[in-house]
């Protein structure tokens, strides 16, 4: 522990700039809000008791430390008391005798990696940490703790994160547009780059440091070869010298033929002697121009991009090439796992086991082999992917998609923390019960060394990042759990209501509610009982009848295999036998269709029309109920959030008020598309307590049809 002696700043300058922090802050406060500032808004406390209380216990900021991590520490802290609480706050480089206030200190004894712990010392709120990016992390641990307008005193904890690599995956191409991307063009502005270096480069990093996120990937999986040029790593080094003052590591997505396309070698063979070479000098031009380089994230022979399997070679000798090249640096790996075949036969469920699980233990220690959640492709629910326990010598990260592809984009309003949890609650039973795949992705089940999380980012250029406001809680729930998966969604949903929209506690509660039941709201009037991927061309509004494809597995017949006889993948020995995937305690739970829980039957099984299922209706029946009464909740969302317009800011309530009334008629819509066309098939009449679809089933797909054109 340092000792202190009294000292303040005195100069006039800087009690200018305070004046000067002070007037923006209270600026900023009355001007409308647009969303920018996420859940970072600092807004000046009301409440006058809250407001004196915090006053008593702030009084200066002591950093006796000085890097840019720890600069950008106190400069938060000092930013946002002075906005709550309406006085200025200056720094000083040690505590001032007889008065309260903010202590950080780097110690040895701190919390380990990138923790950190908050104790109350003798009036003084003191952070401790063993790294500077520690110290950053309890500054905004406490910040959120005062936003919420909790008691000082409660504020005391240890934190550490239970992920190493805490990644946002951007999927932005170079031209501007991001794949799959629903919020505007990407941040990044390449032709500018690195000689013009947008602010919102820093606001950016501050929001992903404000929960943890350590790590980014700044280009699409998708990768083109460009970014692997000196000009456009110039461009990339500007970035990352604004992120590394947040403590973020910046990766690059690779093209895997660059040795042929950049370096004009004949073959990209990644066990020639001349490839290898190639990649060993362009991972050193890399890291003499970005030094703390955070390495590769690869998509190799997957939907079409080129890697190892176009020589014969396995994805195993991919991976360990780059791994060989990167390894000088401490630089990592990340070889996504997301693959499957054109194969009309094969089950696309599958795939990912079938080509990865026999390479266990094959990857170079630098190598983690990134998992999506599910087996096939961030659907609505998917079961947790049968990689997860499936390579105990392979550090497996997790991939979950933050932005909204098959979630209705950026119109559709779906809390996500919860498809995150139950793919992490999920239990594997590899080694016994409580295997769940939380404990496989932090490393504790199979003591892997490197342990990664990611999250296919949902930013854009528009003013709010994320287009829908409350799509920013994708965000924010995602860097929270990637630190501590055991973080309910509940308490991460009011968490970031508080943060971003209002403290008034009927109100966290009414927005809380509609976020934790947003997701089985969409699930129900888009794809209820397990039906999986009824979109093909748009992946927007629902396309059950879609059978022409240049691949069969990017029909939508393909997945819920409607007939006359039922609905349903049979994946059980009787079908395609992927339930084999799973250790027998869960493939059991699946494997009956008398028990199967409903919310995944139709993933493992083909149900007759008819069957009575245990919900005690019939299979028809019960679609009927879940998209009727899927579609009627989004009337319940709507009456929620009307009901607290009071204590939202009218631009962010008008916003959200319009997109679910377009939330609304569409799923209607998408549920009148799926029950007339399943209804082709099974013949039976809607049951007469729901209204007939006002169109016809050639009217529907006459709509879909617009969305589909060039
Ligand atoms: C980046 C899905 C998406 C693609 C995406 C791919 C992937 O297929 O539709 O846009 O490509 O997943 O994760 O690689």
């Amino acid at each position: 522990m340092m000792v202190f002696t009294k000292t303040l700043f005195h100069s006039k300058i800087q009690n200018l700039a305070l004046l000067l922090l002070l007037f923006v802050a209270i600026s900023n406060n009355a001007s409308a809000d647009d969303g920018y500032r996420l859940w970072l808004k600092y807004d000046r406390i009301q409440n006058t008791t809250i407001s004196a209380t915090y006053s008593k216990s702030f009084n200066f900021i002591a950093l006796s430390g000085n890097s840019d991590i720890l600069n950008n520490a106190v400069k938060e802290l000092q930013t946002g008391l002075t906005a709550m609480l309406g006085k200025p706050i200056p720094i000083v480089k040690t505590p001032v005798i007889n008065q309260s206030g903010i202590i950080l200190t780097i110690s040895a004894n701190g919390a380990s990696g990138d923790g950190y712990s908050i104790q109350m010392q003798s009036g003084n709120t003191v952070i401790t940490a063993s790294k500077d990016a520690g110290v950053l992390y309890g500054s905004f641990a406490l910040l959120r703790h005062l936003r919420q307008h909790l008691p000082v005193e409660k504020v005391v904890v240890q934190s550490s994160p239970k992920i190493q690599l805490r990644m946002l995956n951007h999927w932005d191409n170079p031209e501007g547009p991001i794949e799959r991307g629903y919020a505007g063009s990407s941040l990044w502005k390449w032709y500018e780059l690195p000689e013009t270096v947008d602010p919102r480069y820093t606001d950016y990093a501050r929001a992903n440091a404000s929960i943890g996120i350590n790590g980014t990937v700044v280009n699409n999986v998708n990768a083109s070869a460009r970014f692997l040029t000196a000009e456009y790593v110039h461009k990339v080094a500007a970035l990352a010298g604004v992120f590394r003052k947040f403590g973020i590591k910046t990766y690059l997505s690779i093209h895997f033929a660059a040795p042929k396309t950049l370096g004009g070698l004949k073959t990209s063979d990644p066990l020639d002697p001349e490839v290898r070479k190639w990649w060993i000098e362009k991972t050193k031009e890399i890291y003499r121009i970005i030094p703390d380089f955070g390495g590769f994230l690869v998509k190799a022979n997957s939907e079409g991009e080129p890697g190892p399997q176009d020589y014969g070679r396995t994805h195993a000798d991919g991976a360990n090439m780059l791994a060989e090249a990167l390894a000088p640096f401490n630089g990592v790996v990340i070889w996504r796992a997301f693959v499957y075949k054109a194969d009309p036969n094969a089950d696309r469920f599958k795939a990912a086991y079938d080509e990865f699980a026999t390479l266990d233990g094959k990857f170079a220690k630098n190598v983690i082999v990134q998992v999506k959640n599910g087996p096939i492709d961030f659907q609505p629910r998917e079961p947790f992917s049968p990689l997860f326990g499936n390579m105990p010598r392979t550090p497996l990260g997790m991939e979950f998609q933050l932005t909204q592809e098959y979630l209705g984009f950026a119109t559709h309003w779906v809390y996500e923390a919860p498809i995150f949890k139950e793919c992490l609650d999920a239990d594997t039973y590899v080694k016994g019960k409580g295997s769940t795949v939380a404990t496989i992705v932090d490393g504790s089940l199979h003591n892997y060394r490197l342990t990664c999380m990611a999250g296919v980012a949902n930013t854009g250029s528009d003013r709010n990042w994320t287009g829908n406001p409350m799509a920013q809680a994708n965000w924010y729930a995602f860097g929270r759990l990637a630190w501590d998966h055991t973080l309910s969604p509940e308490a991460i949903a009011r968490e970031w209501t508080q943060l971003t929209l209002t403290t008034e506690p009927r109100h966290v509660s009414a927005i809380s509610d509609i976020m934790l039941r947003s997701r089985d709201i969409y699930v129900d009037y888009n794809t209820p009982l397990g039906l999986s991927r009824p979109w093909t061309g748009s992946h927007y509004a629902p396309e059950p009848w879609q059978n022409r494809s240049s691949r069969p597995d990017w029909t939508a017949i393909y997945y819920h295999r409607a007939d006359s006889l039922g609905l349903g993948f049979d994946r059980t020995a009787t079908g395609s036998n992927a339930l084999l995937q799973y250790r027998p305690e869960v493939g059991r739970t699946w494997l009956n269709a008398e028990t199967c829980p409903l919310p995944y039957l139709l993933w493992f099984h083909h149900i007759p029309w008819s069957q009575k299922l245990s919900s005690g209706r019939n299979l028809w029946d019960e679609l009927c109920h879940r998209f009727y009464t899927g579609a009627d909740s989004v009337l319940w969302m709507q009456k929620q959030w009307a009901g607290v317009a009071s204590s939202i800011d009218p631009a962010i309530h008008s916003d959200v008020t319009g997109r679910l009334a377009k939330q609304y008629n569409e799923a209607i819509w998408w549920r009148d598309a799926w029950v007339l066309y399943l209804q082709t098939f099974s013949k039976k009449p809607i049951p007469a307590i729901y209204p007939k679809p006002e169109k016809t089933l050639e009217e529907v797909k006459k709509r879909v049809d617009v969305y589909l054109m060039r």
